[in-house]
């Protein structure tokens, strides 16, 4: 098994490897979507279309367990829980991430906009990548961004959802978190259409 069957086996679904790190005696994989071609393409999906309740977790669960059979993986997914698995403890170790001035995880490529469909643990040995981490100072600007600090000290989670529910919060709700979409990295590649999916998720 190597990156390339990896990555072979996450195309046609428009998911791609955010970055692996040594786990047990093997190798964990952290998955992500690959944007921006993930979102039409999950839109054509059975569990978009079906009306139902948390369309993106039922699509990852089922995609996901189908690539981890084919590929001899073990899968793990972020909305399992509580306990939750510790994806973005998982995440700094690839190299890719690092902590923002903001709480969320900043990854070498998607920047703030990185996020976990599910995680592959593969019994293959892979070396760890060079840190390519961004700096802090990519991100020290961000938490400025945000209308009502929510992100000043820690994450207010209640400032938060009051503003986005409110009809000053209209930018955020359409468009997903101005703190977020401060940061250039990676930032064109979510397509405003999809953080308005998950921004209705969250309220
Ligand atoms: C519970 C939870 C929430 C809760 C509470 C979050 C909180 N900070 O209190 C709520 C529902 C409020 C929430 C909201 C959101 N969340 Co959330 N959430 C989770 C979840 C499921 C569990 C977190 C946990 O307890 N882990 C267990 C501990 C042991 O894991 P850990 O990795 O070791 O812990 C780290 C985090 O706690 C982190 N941390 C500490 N403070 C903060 C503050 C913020 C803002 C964040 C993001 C993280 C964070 O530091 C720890 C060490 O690295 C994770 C998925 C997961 N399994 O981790 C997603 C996750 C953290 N969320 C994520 C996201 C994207 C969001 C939203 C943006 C969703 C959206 N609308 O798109 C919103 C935020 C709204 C906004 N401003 O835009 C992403 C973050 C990706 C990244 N780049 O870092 C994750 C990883 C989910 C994913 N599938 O990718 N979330
Ligand atoms: S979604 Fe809006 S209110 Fe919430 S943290 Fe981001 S910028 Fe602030």
């Amino acid at each position: 098994m190597t990156e390339d069957d990896l990555a072979r086996a996450l195309a046609p679904h428009h998911l791609t490897s955010l970055g692996h790190c040594p786990m047990e005696g093997g190798t964990l994989c952290l998955i992500g979507p690959d944007e921006p071609t993930f979102w039409p393409a999950f839109k054509q999906s059975p569990e978009y279309q079906d009306g139902d309740t948390n369309p993106m977790d039922r699509w990852s669960l089922r995609v996901l367990t189908e690539v981890a059979q084919d590929l001899g993986a073990k899968p793990f997914f972020p909305f399992q829980g509580p306990p939750y698995r510790p994806f973005q403890t998982w995440a700094l170790q690839t190299g890719r991430f690092a902590n923002s001035a903001i709480g969320f995880l900043a990854h070498d490529e998607r920047g703030l906009f990185a996020s976990f469909r599910g995680a592959l643990w593969l019994p293959a040995l892979w070396p760890l990548a060079p840190n390519t981490a961004p700096a802090l100072s990519a991100t020290a600007m961000c938490a400025a961004a945000c209308p009502v600090d929510a992100l000043a000290d820690g994450y207010d989670v209640a400032a938060c959802k009051t503003h986005v529910a409110s009809p000053q919060g209209q930018d955020c709700r359409k468009g997903g978190c101005l703190s977020r979409r401060a940061c250039a990295i990676g930032r064109d590649r979510r397509l405003p259409e999809q953080s308005a999916f998950h921004m209705k998720a969250f309220l």
